[in-house]
C-alpha cells in the first residue's frame, strides 16, 4: 500500500510544493489549530442542521455530489472563520507556486464543507482539472485541500488518493487498490493536492459516523470557478473582508500583462477593488 508523506504543522508552502511535485499530494498534520477548528465547527453546525438535501438541479451532478452528503458553500458569509483558513500563507503560497507559470494571480475555486453520511458510496475517480475539460496548460489549473473537521478514518469516507497519478501518461488509467491511499486524518490535519492528481471521496461504511471535512480549492485567476463567489458572497459582505480574501473571491482585476496576456473582470472598465475604497 502506498503512503502519503506527513509534514509537521510548522511546514512551509515550499515544503508542500516539493512533496506535491513528487507524489501529487501531501498531508499537513494539524494545519488547522484546535481553537480555529472549534470555532469553525460551531459556525457551520446550524447550517448543516438546516441542510435541505442534495438538489443541484441536475441528477448527474447530484449523483457525483452524493445523496447522503451535506455540502455547504458561501462559507465567508456562513462561517466567518473560513476567511482565516482560505487566506493562510501555506494554502495561498502553495497555489501561487504551483500555478506561477500559467497565472500571475489565483482565486478561490471552492470553499465547501463536505459532510459524508453513513451509507454514502464512493465517488468516481477524478482530477479536479477536468472541470475545465478543454483547457490545457503546462501546470495544474488548481490545487485543492481536504481538511478534517473531525477525526476521519477510511471507513467514514476518508479521501481516496492515487499518489503519483499526476505523472501518469494515460488519462483513462484507473488506480488499483494497491495504488490507492485512503486518507486517515485526525481533526485539523489536511490533505494538500494538485488539480492533476486522481482522487475521490470515499464510501462511508459506518452506520453512525459522519465524515465532516472542508475542501478549499484555489484555481488560476483566469478560470470560471466551480463556486460562484459573486452570488454566494454578496458585495456588501465582501466589502468587510481583508484584502487578500477580496482578491481570492475574485473582486480584483485579473492582470496578465506581465506574461503577455490581458485583463479580465473589469467593473465599469476599472478594477472592481475600487468599489471597496469608495465612500458609501
Ligand atoms: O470529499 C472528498 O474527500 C473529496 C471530494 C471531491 O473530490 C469532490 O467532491 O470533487
Amino acid at each position: 500500500m502506498p503512503e502519503l508523506t506527513r509534514l509537521p504543522s510548522d511546514c512551509t508552502a515550499d515544503d508542500i510544493v516539493e512533496v506535491n511535485e513528487r507524489d501529487g499530494g501531501v498531508i499537513v498534520e494539524g494545519w488547522i489549530s484546535a481553537a480555529v477548528l472549534e470555532r469553525f465547527n460551531a459556525e457551520i453546525e446550524p447550517w448543516l442542521a438546516a441542510h435541505a438535501g442534495t438538489n443541484s438541479g441536475s441528477a448527474e451532478s447530484d449523483e457525483f455530489l452524493g445523496y447522503r452528503t451535506r455540502r455547504l458553500q458561501g462559507l465567508s458569509v456562513k462561517a466567518p472563520t473560513f476567511v482565516e483558513i482560505m487566506t493562510d500563507d501555506r494554502i495561498v503560497g502553495f497555489a501561487r507556486s504551483v500555478m506561477a507559470s500559467i497565472s500571475p494571480t489565483v482565486i478561490l475555486n471552492n470553499g465547501e464543507v463536505i459532510d459524508i453520511g453513513p451509507g454514502e458510496t464512493s465517488q468516481p475517480w477524478h482530477r479536479d482539472n477536468d472541470a475545465w475539460i478543454h483547457a490545457s496548460a503546462p501546470a495544474p489549473l488548481m490545487i485543492n485541500t481536504i481538511a478534517a473537521l473531525v477525526d476521519i478514518t477510511s471507513e467514514m469516507g476518508g479521501t481516496l488518493v492515487a499518489p503519483g497519478s499526476h505523472r501518469w501518461d494515460d488519462p483513462m488509467r484507473v488506480p488499483t487498490d494497491a495504488e490507492t491511499v485512503a486518507c486517515e486524518l485526525p481533526a485539523g490535519s489536511t490533505l494538500f493536492f494538485r488539480g492533476d492528481t486522481l482522487h475521490a471521496g470515499g464510501a462511508n461504511t459506518t452506520t453512525d459516523r459522519r465524515r465532516r471535512a472542508l475542501s478549499t480549492g484555489i484555481c488560476a485567476g483566469w478560470l470560471r470557478p466551480v463556486e460562484n463567489s459573486y452570488t454566494n458572497v454578496p458585495i456588501a459582505a465582501a466589502a468587510k473582508l481583508p484584502r487578500r480574501a477580496q482578491e481570492l473571491l475574485g473582486y480584483a482585476l485579473y492582470d496578465a500583462s506581465s506574461i503577455g496576456g490581458g485583463y479580465l473582470g473589469y467593473h465599469d472598465m476599472g478594477d472592481p477593488m475600487k468599489l471597496f475604497s469608495q465612500e458609501p
